[in-house]
């Protein structure tokens, strides 16, 4: 036959200097029966008192015994008043505190000892193994005592036997296996699994983004009792902005996800929460960590001209000249995708005479890539944007510059027309006779200049 006896920690103190403590009696099985006696028998006032307890829970009855009268659970300690009444006229009174505590008993008795004297022994581990002799027995009583205090953490539960015996040492009764489950106590703080918990968002978040799981443990009892069962909340936020609530952390699961939007790398690249565990889901002990959080950087900021406008003269007929280098500032992470610029020209550049390129310095490197021709097209206005490598990871607008180029004109050569002439002549041309006429022209239209011809090369006559 097995007995499960669940050893409730109650004991109770009395605080009258009029009435004596008393060492309760603990109701054996799951009911938290509590049975202790107020004496007032120091008072001077000891006929015909009535007790009323302060506590509807409780009674006292005539002879001072308290009993529960309603199933209470004893989390620390309660407390009530007990008065003794004299006729009506308040007497004495005392306070009852009802405290968990380590010292239990429980009698065992044989049915057999009525009849014949009994002798009780025990064995199991904390009787006759390790931890030897937290419990005992009281060998002529059955009076089972627990010796000093047990810890659930270390161990849990015991089982114990209890054998009767005659005093010829006769076994009287078929051993009694008896199960003691030690309840537990808030005795442990909970902690952090770490001195310090990192986790990162990106800038721009949304309310509800996860950011990171924090995780605190506490060796009590989660299962029966609340005493490992820990809650989770923020305690302080650094800095505090735009919001002193920028996160949320659940309770349960230790999960901190972003509570409001203004996340920003750029004004505030990190946070630092202090963080709370409590144990009895946020009624008993607390204990505190650290998270960091990093705001990551997103393209959140579009490269801006500066300056807006650009003026450059190229002589005509470069090509692979630097017009001009055009800047942009971009207030993302330097060297990323996110700041790095791409230059492209949208308007002016119809005959596609010009380039546009990335230094690697940011700037925009704009060349000609045919030759300009002045007396065709003396100016060009070209209209430059600037976007990122990186998409804009929220809408803004394109930054656009303007760049004017000026074609400055070049002396360039006359040509003949056409590039060879073939001119017959009869033999008996006389000396002085012209032979034909073969003009250049100047390409330089703007500049008035004047072509003088020479004779380059004039082969003697043959034979
Ligand atoms: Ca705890
Ligand atoms: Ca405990
Ligand atoms: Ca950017
Ligand atoms: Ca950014």
């Amino acid at each position: 036959m097995g007995v499960t006896l669940r050893f409730s920690k109650y004991r109770n103190k009395q605080r009258s200097t009029c009435a004596t403590p008393l060492r309760p009696t603990v109701q054996p099985l799951l009911q938290a029966l509590l049975q202790s006696v107020v004496d007032f028998e120091k008072c001077e006032a000891q006929i015909a008192i009535k007790f009323v307890s302060g506590d509807p829970n409780f009674q006292v009855q005539a002879d001072g015994t308290v009993t529960v009268k309603n199933h209470v659970k004893l989390r620390t300690q309660r407390k009530f008043q007990v008065v003794a009444y004299d006729e009506k006229t308040e007497v004495s009174s005392t306070t009852v505190i009802l405290k968990k505590e380590h010292v239990h008993h429980r009698q065992i008795k044989s049915s057999r000892a009525d009849e014949i004297k009994v002798y009780y022994s025990i064995t199991g581990r904390g009787a006759d193994s390790q931890p030897v002799g937290l419990f005992v027995m009281e060998k002529s009583t059955g009076w089972l005592n627990v010796t000093r205090p047990m810890d659930r953490e270390e161990i849990p539960s015991y089982t114990i036997f209890v054998y009767a015996v005659s005093a010829s040492g006769v076994s009287l009764e078929t051993p009694i296996e008896i199960l003691i489950t030690v309840t537990d106590q808030n005795d442990n703080r909970p902690y952090f699994t770490q001195s310090v918990f990192e986790g990162e968002v990106a800038e721009g978040s949304m309310p509800g983004t996860s950011v990171m799981t924090v995780e605190a443990l506490d060796k009590d009892d989660a299962v029966t009792v609340n005493n490992g069962i820990v809650a989770y909340s923020i305690t302080s936020q650094e800095p505090q902005l735009p919001s002193s609530k920028m996160f949320a952390i659940d309770p349960e699961t230790g999960v901190i996800s972003v509570l409001q939007t203004g996340l920003d790398h750029e004004k505030y690249p990190q946070y630092t929460l202090v963080i709370t565990a409590t144990d009895q889901e946020g009624a008993g002990f607390e204990t505190h960590g650290k998270a960091v959080i990093l705001v990551t950087d997103t393209n959140d900021n579009p490269p801006i001209f500066d300056p807006l406008t650009y003026r450059a003269e190229v002589p005509e007929n470069s090509v692979g000249f630097e017009v001009t280098r055009l800047t942009v500032t971009d207030e993302d992470t330097p060297n990323t995708d996110a700041w790095r610029a791409v230059y492209k020209i949208i308007k002016g550049n119809e005959a596609n005479v010009f380039g546009i390129s990335t230094t690697s310095d940011n700037m925009g490197l704009l060349t000609t890539v045919k030759g300009l021709d002045f007396e065709t097209k003396k100016e060009y206005v070209l209209l430059v944007t600037a976007t990122n490598k990186a998409n804009f990871s929220v809408a803004l607008p394109t930054s656009t510059a303007t760049v004017t180029v000026i074609v400055t004109d070049v002396n360039e050569a006359p040509v003949f027309d056409p590039i060879e002439k073939r001119v017959s002549v009869s033999e008996d041309l006389p000396s002085g006779q012209e032979v034909a006429s073969y003009t250049a022209v100047d390409p330089d239209k703007v500049q008035n200049q004047k072509i003088t011809y020479y004779i380059g090369l004039d082969p003697p006559l043959d034979g």
